[in-house]
């Protein structure tokens, strides 16, 4: 009988050695390996990362005229609680709908002026302005 209980109390300190050693160890390999794949994916999200950001806000474009460089990227997010769109008046974009916090990114691809409003209240008015340089 003492036998056993000896082997139970090894056994038991050795889990809980073991508990220990994983408790203490996995937070360190969890920030070292899956940290890297968290970068690895990121290049993906940066690519999609705007250059400029237009603001959807109180029924207005902040700013209501901005300039980028043709091949830039402009996001749009609608921060109000009713739906706005980005809607080029002379078609070259059109974000459709966005609800509250959600984003749409255009990518200038010809240098110009280009007006715009809300479809949905045709008041609100930006312009942006695609310039040739790529800056
Ligand atoms: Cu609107």
């Amino acid at each position: 009988m003492k036998y056993i209980s000896y082997f139970f109390i090894a056994i038991a300190s050795a889990l809980l050695v073991i508990l220990l050693s994983l408790s203490s160890c996995s937070p360190n390999h969890k920030t070292t390996t899956s940290q890297p794949m968290v970068i690895k994916d990121q290049p993906q999200t940066n690519q999609q990362t705007a250059d400029a950001t237009v603001k959807i806000h109180n029924f207005k474009f902040e700013p209501a005229n901005l300039a980028i460089g043709v091949g830039k990227t402009v996001q749009f997010i609608n921060v109000d609680e009713e739906p706005h769109t980005a809607t080029a008046t002379d078609g070259t974009f059109n974000s459709k709908a966005l609800d509250t916090n959600q984003t749409w990114n255009y990518t200038a691809t010809k240098p110009g002026t280009y007006p715009y409003i809300c479809s949905i209240h045709p008041f609100m008015k930006g312009t942006l302005t695609v310039t040739p340089q790529k800056n």
